[in-house]
């Protein structure tokens, strides 16, 4: 078998184990790079903006060429490497139109909005750590020791009310108390009466 210099640079519980699985189908000799996401961020090592100035996973590396984004990787190798193997010959086939389609689908609509969500996850994981740190100093984002909101309150409430709306099974009950907190404030309502009527984003239990 031909051999060829490609290394996937693979970061563990990611896109880059789609690349694995078809260079494993396309049979084409390769080593891989292993890099360890964070224990608690679960982000990628910084050791992977060495190879490419994203920093994320797939990246991989032929001879001289560094290529990454998912679609570009899967189509550089199946028409590089293919010999027919993975891909659709006929271009005017409805087969050829729907491998397109969903080459593409996958990761310009599919993924985004649930990458979102587990952002989300980790992101309220943190919001919750960080108020029950702060409970016994007031218990608002700054943690000054004073029963007073400040910056951070006035721009994170929405964005938690936001997310008690859109995605309410990942909030956790210090989230909740402290909306409610803000929700009890007189200047919150004075406000709410004044420009929010209907407020889509009022949390009720
Ligand atoms: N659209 C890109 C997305 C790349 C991407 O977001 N990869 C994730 C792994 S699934 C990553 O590297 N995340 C780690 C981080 O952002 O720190 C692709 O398809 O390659």
């Amino acid at each position: 078998m031909e051999s060829h210099p490609i290394v996937v640079h693979h970061l563990e519980d990611s896109r880059s184990q789609r690349i694995l699985w078809l260079l494993e189908e396309l049979e084409i000799p390769y080593t891989i790079k292993f890099y360890k996401r964070h224990p608690e961020t679960k982000q990628a090592p910084p050791e992977l903006l060495e190879v490419h100035p994203l920093g994320k996973s797939p990246v991989i590396t032929d001879g001289s060429l560094t290529l990454a984004e998912t679609g570009a990787i899967v189509e550089y190798l199946v028409n590089r490497y293919g010999k027919g193997k993975c891909g659709i010959a006929d271009e005017k086939s409805q087969a050829w139109v729907d491998n397109l389609f969903f080459t593409h689908f996958a990761e310009g609509s599919a993924l985004g909005p649930l990458t979102f969500r587990i952002v989300g996850q980790i992101v309220l994981s943190k919001v919750e750590a960080h108020l029950t740190r702060v409970e016994p100093k007031g218990g608002w984002f700054a943690g000054t020791g004073e029963d007073r909101p400040t910056s951070a309150d006035f721009v994170m409430a929405l964005t938690l009310q936001i997310f008690v709306v859109y995605a309410s099974e990942y909030t956790g009950p210090k989230t909740r108390e402290y909306i409610k907190k803000v929700q009890a404030r007189p200047a919150y309502k004075k406000a709410l009466e004044k420009g929010g009527e209907g407020f889509a984003f009022e949390y009720k239990d």
